[in-house]
């Protein structure tokens, strides 16, 4: 039969049953989701992005969207690989759709 378990496997020469060494397992990586400026989408759209898209409060919103406007970029949140990629893709999406040059990132933490 062949080698399947994933515990064990066989060594025909000596005829024993052998304990495979442990699979090494690693926590999945972090993605922080990152807004970035521009000279042209309105601050009342990205306001909008930040309460719909990212759940925060209107003041937390304005907040992030000072930062923003003012240092270049900002933190959106921090998320696990496919929920940032839906993320920055509503995002992107979003923005175009309204014409607007906003541009949302991921960066692996
Ligand atoms: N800088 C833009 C303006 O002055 C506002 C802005 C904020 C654009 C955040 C993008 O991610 C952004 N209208």
């Amino acid at each position: 039969m062949s080698d399947l378990h994933p515990f064990f496997h066989n060594d025909f020469e000596d005829d024993t049953l052998v304990l495979n060494a442990p699979p090494q397992l690693k926590k999945p990586s972090l993605y922080r989701v990152i807004l970035l400026n521009d000279d042209f989408t309105p601050m009342d759209f990205v306001i909008d992005i930040l309460v719909n898209f990212f759940a925060m409060s209107e003041e937390q919103a304005t907040a992030i969207m000072l930062q923003v406007h003012t240092r270049g970029m900002g933190i959106c949140g921090t998320y696990s690989k496919d929920v940032a990629e839906t993320k920055v893709y509503i995002v992107n999406s979003f923005a175009i759709e309204n014409d607007h040059p906003l541009k949302c990132v991921m960066e692996e933490i």
